[in-house]
């Protein structure tokens, strides 16, 4: 197989690792065996030489002088991140023997992976890995984290992860941007809709924090939190009401329509508009738009399913486009995810055949609950590609987990993270671009394939060759622990079931980079849904103790003493808490703040700069306030996952509920209260 990472100098073709919908085509220019500018490919069909600040600036973050580049044991207390550098050999010795003796005396239960998308290539983040665990019999970890709850809320109306291509939405003349910060997390859905408006087209953001996004939109529309469903369902009534919706298409292809018809009549305007705190004439005005314009493309994003009925409300929200018949439209519809398409051989590749009895999983929101519970404990955590003392929600108990001495905890990343800092062992990880893997994008279409294109940083090793290591270690003589990354590629991208998945060697793919999924023309034909159709009304909801129509179902009451909804997301130069630790993005990003109404500020006392302490029974923060009018009233927002330092209290998961969403074990990070006030002494 072909291996860019011994050529000294040129230009050579990659594809963006991160957890992006984007997916971006890349060209890396090497001189003199180093990398030293990463540039957009303009060849690719979707991305088209266009990448954002963060992956320009990657450089930085690869040839950072914190880089790990050798194992590291602990030598001083948990947390406090004092390590000396292990030979290899002493690093796997010491997790295998650990390991075997918890195996001969808790059982392999004992032991838990975490891990999540921090490079989200195949091989990499859900092959070998898979594989071990499986064999070694350890805990399975629920990876609901990012998009569960959508995810299956989205499933019970379309059937799965299918939406509009975005190669398509040239032709779109409305696009609604809902709950999705894509001047941020998705730049090319933002540049798509950019070059439709030259030609007429329209963008509507309908958000709670009126930030990078909804300032370039021709109507942003601000809502209470967690109220979505109900706006959906306001639109629903008027378009029933007003006839603006496609009878025959309804007919057609979906279950329900008539019984939708008539739930919605109750979900007049001015019940809807004191939910979700937008006057009614907009909401008939926003009715009116989408039901006059065709074809129109709602992207749904990912924060507004980080609520307690975010299952719900992409549910309801994903029963809109058929309303008026925009599935049959080049451009029309609505895009979640489009995962599906690319949905390869994981039997294959992952091997779940290779657990020899099945074994209990853990959500890994709730990760701190499970470090804490007494009842067969979990005794070592073994983490890689994810941050879990940063990203998890309620992070104080994370941590105090993590703080336990008895968990013995192995840590592989690039970089002495929040999360290594508790490890006993820490593993010096390989970028992507020290690795081959393929990569399917969960917004466009395209299967990717990425070749090495420098040689291991250090002494670092990929994800698969840890866990082809450690089998080994552990006396594991299946052959499946002996397959190289290249086989791995070859059975993932063969016998796959999914007609979408496009039919491609090896060979094809290294010769092309990119192929795309097959033309999804038929797709409301074959729709996975228990009826084959768009299901509006849903058996297998009612089946699984939902509503089986489309319903607004309020937040979970926390305490009535903290006032304000608390929306902590991502932000612009960082990837969730990817390049928080790198100086670059950190002065890009300059400093976290907290975006309050000018009323509450007026109420509290605050002044634009003001630090204010935000705090409720899990934690506090310490943050400067930014106020104005970009979020409503008893609403805060502040974005990113900040590196902690020193003094600093600006860990935002600290405050966040690790309870679960109505479906799919989703996360609820947006759905937590708190309380505020004026600081008069900083602790910082
Ligand atoms: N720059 C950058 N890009 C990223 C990431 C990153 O950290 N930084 N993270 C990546 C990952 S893993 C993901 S999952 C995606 C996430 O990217 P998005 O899909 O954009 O999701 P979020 O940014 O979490 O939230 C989107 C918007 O939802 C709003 N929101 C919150 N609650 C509600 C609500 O109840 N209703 C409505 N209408 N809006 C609400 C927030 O204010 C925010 O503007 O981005 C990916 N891309
Ligand atoms: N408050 C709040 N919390 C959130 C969110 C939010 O919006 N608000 N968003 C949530 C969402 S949507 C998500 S997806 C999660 C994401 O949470 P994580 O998946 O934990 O994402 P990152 O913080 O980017 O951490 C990824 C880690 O993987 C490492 N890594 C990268 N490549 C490799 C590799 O090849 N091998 C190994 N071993 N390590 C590697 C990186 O260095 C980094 O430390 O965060 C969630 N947390
Ligand atoms: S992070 Fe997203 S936008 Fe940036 S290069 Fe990667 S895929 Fe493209
Ligand atoms: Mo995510």
């Amino acid at each position: 197989m072909e291996s860019f990472a011994h050529i000294k100098d040129g230009l050579f073709p990659a594809v963006c690792s991160l957890d992006c919908p984007d997916q971006c085509g890349l060209l890396i220019h090497k001189q003199d065996g180093k990398i030293v500018k990463i540039d957009g490919d303009p060849a690719h069909p979707v991305t088209k030489g266009s990448i954002c600040n963060k992956v320009r600036n990657m450089g930085a973050r690869l040839y950072d002088e914190k880089r790990l580049k050798t194992p590291l044991k602990r030598v001083g207390r948990k947390g406090e991140g004092t390590f000396v550098p292990i030979s290899w050999q002493e690093a796997i010795e010491s997790i295998c023997s650990n390991w075997k003796k918890l195996i001969a005396k808790q059982g392999p239960e004992s032991i838990l992976p975490y891990s999540f998308y921090g490079n989200m290539g195949k091989i990499h983040s859900e092959g070998m890995d898979r594989r071990f665990f499986y064999r070694l019999g350890a805990s399975q970890l629920e990876r609901t984290i990012c998009s569960d709850a959508g995810s299956e809320g989205y499933r019970y109306t379309m059937g799965g992860s299918f939406g509009t291509d975005p190669e398509e939405m040239t032709e779109t003349k409305l696009f609604i941007f809902w709950g999705i910060n894509a001047a941020s997390t998705n730049m090319h859905q933002v540049m798509i809709a950019q070059k439709a408006r030259k030609r007429g087209a329209k963008l509507i953001v309908i958000d709670v924090h009126k930030n990078q996004t909804g300032r370039m939109a021709d109507w942003f529309i601000p809502i209470i939190p967690g109220t979505d469903a109900a706006l959906a369902l306001g639109i629903m009534h008027i378009l029933y009401n007003e006839n603006l919706v496609d009878r025959a298409f309804l007919k057609k292809h979906t279950v329900g329509y008539e019984e939708l018809e008539h739930h919605v009549k109750q979900y007049e305007p001015d019940v809807v508009s004191g939910i979700t705190g937008i006057p009614v004439e907009d909401i008939y005005k926003l009715a009116r738009l989408y039901g006059g314009t065709s074809p129109s493309m709602i992207r749904i994003g990912n924060g507004l399913q980080h609520h307690d009925n975010g299952g719900m409300i992409v549910r309801t929200i994903s029963c809109l486009p058929a309303l008026t018949g925009q599935w049959l439209l080049n451009g029309g519809g609505a895009i979640k995810s489009n995962s599906a398409y690319l949905n390869y051989n994981t039997r294959a590749l992952q091997r779940p055949d290779l657990q020899r009895k099945p074994t209990r999983s853990i959500n890994m929101i709730q990760l701190g609950q499970a470090l804490m519970e007494k009842d067969n404990p979990i005794y070592s955590l073994f983490v890689y590609g994810s941050n879990p003392a940063v990203v998890a929600p309620n992070s104080s108990k994370v941590r105090e987990g993590l703080m336990r001495e008895d968990l013995f905890v192995v840590v592989h990343d690039l970089f002495l993270t929040e999360t290594a800092a508790y490890a006993d062992i820490v593993l010096p990880a390989t970028s992507s671009f020290e690795n081959r893997d393929i990569y399917t994008s969960y917004w466009h279409h395209y299967l990717h394939l990425q070749e090495p294109v420098i040689p291991p940083y250090g002494e670092s090793k990929s994800n698969a060759d840890v866990f082809r290591l450690l089998a080994e270690a552990m006396g594991f003589g299946e052959e499946a622990f002996k397959d190289s990354d290249e086989d791995m590629i070859r059975q993932a991208i063969s016998n796959v079931s999914n007609p979408y998945f496009p039919d491609v060697t090896l060979e094809e793919l290294q010769d092309k980079r990119f192929v795309k999924a097959r033309d999804p023309q038929s797709r409301l034909q074959r729709l996975n849904t228990p009826s084959g159709k768009i299901e509006l009304y849903s058996h297998k909801m009612a089946l699984d103790g939902h509503p089986p129509l489309p319903t607004h179902i309020p937040l979970k009451e926390e305490h009535s003493d903290y006032p304000f909804l608390f929306v902590p997301g991502p932000n612009h130069n960082f990837l969730n808490s990817t390049f928080s630790h790198n100086e670059k993005h950190v002065r890009l990003e300059k400093a976290p703040q907290l975006f309050i109404h000018e009323e509450d500020a007026l109420r509290l006392g605050i002044e634009n700069g003001d630090w204010v302490r935000i705090w409720n029974d899990r934690g506090e923060c310490e943050l400067p306030a930014s106020v104005g009018d970009q979020v409503l009233p008893g609403v805060l927002v502040t974005q990113g996952l900040w590196a902690d330092a020193p003094g600093a209290k600006r860990l935002v998961n600290s405050l966040t509920p690790d309870r679960e969403a109505d479906m799919g074990g989703g996360a609820v990070f947006f759905s937590g209260k708190v309380n505020a006030e004026k600081l008069v002494v900083v602790s910082k």
